[in-house]
């Protein structure tokens, strides 16, 4: 096998932006682009996988996430055209009255990382607007952020409202203060404790 995809991987894993950067230049001159998205993609697992184990932290997840997204750039033009964009799509968002976003950007760093589309929605987001872009971008997977006890309760009232307007999507729950037993009281699909947690929930939802 070609050493650049390993060189790659780990600048990767390391966060090295203009590395990687400029290896899956190159590998895209001779290789399979799917091979290049496999490359990352898996060097993303394995920082999701030592950040739930907690032997890296915040800061190599992001530096992590930075450089698989410089290679995204050179790397979708490619994938669009040979047909290989995401299947899957995820809107995600911090709920209204929460302007907390740190866990959430992580948590939309690590769908990326595993090949989903996903629509960030930012914070402070009304039920409406949840709904409105799930049903506009033909959401499989709504993923809810909620960092404060008071704004918890806004959790039940998206999930309500997306009962009522008949969109499909699944939708699943995270935050510091959320658990899994809130996202039964409320009737979420599912709850995540961490970002690479809600990565593997997504891929068996979709599965
Ligand atoms: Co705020 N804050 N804050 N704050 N803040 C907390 C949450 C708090 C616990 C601090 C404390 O008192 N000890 C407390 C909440 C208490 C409670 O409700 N029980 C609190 C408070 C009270 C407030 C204010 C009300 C303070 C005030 O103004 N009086 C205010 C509220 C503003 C508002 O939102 N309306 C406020 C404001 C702020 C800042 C703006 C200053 C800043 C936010 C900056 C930002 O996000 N851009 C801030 C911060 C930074 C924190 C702490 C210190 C850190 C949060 C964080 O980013 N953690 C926090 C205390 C703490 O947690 N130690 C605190 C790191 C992040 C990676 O973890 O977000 O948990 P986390 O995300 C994890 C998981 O939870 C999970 O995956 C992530 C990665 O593994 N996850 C999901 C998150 N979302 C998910 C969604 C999923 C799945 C998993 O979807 C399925």
């Amino acid at each position: 096998m070609n050493p650049d995809f390993e060189n790659l991987a780990e600048s990767v894993r390391k966060g090295r932006k203009d590395s990687a950067r400029e290896i899956a230049g190159k590998l895209l001159e001779s290789e399979n682009p799917a091979d290049i998205l496999n490359a990352i993609l898996s060097a993303m697992a394995d920082i999701g996988a030592r950040f739930k184990a907690g032997e890296i932290f915040v800061p190599e997840v992001l530096v992590a996430a930075r450089a698989m997204n410089s290679v995204l750039e050179v790397l979708e033009p490619v994938l669009v055209k040979s047909g290989l964009q995401p299947k899957h799509c995820v809107v995600i968002g911090t709920v209204f009255g929460d302007l907390h976003d740190i866990g959430k950007n992580l948590v939309a760093m690590m769908l990326r990382g595993a090949n989903f589309k996903v629509v960030d929605l930012g914070v402070n987001v009304s039920a409406d607007k949840f709904v409105s872009a799930a049903r506009d971008n033909n959401a499989d997977i709504v993923a809810l952020s909620a960092l404060l006890t008071t704004t918890m309760p806004s959790m039940g009232s998206i999930v309500e409202a997306f009962r009522k307007s008949g969109v499909q999507a699944k939708i699943i729950v995270g935050g510091a203060p959320v658990s899994q037993e809130f996202a039964d009281k409320i009737g979420a699909d599912g709850y995540s404790k961490d970002a690479a947690s809600a990565a593997d929930l997504c891929k068996r939802l979709v599965a």
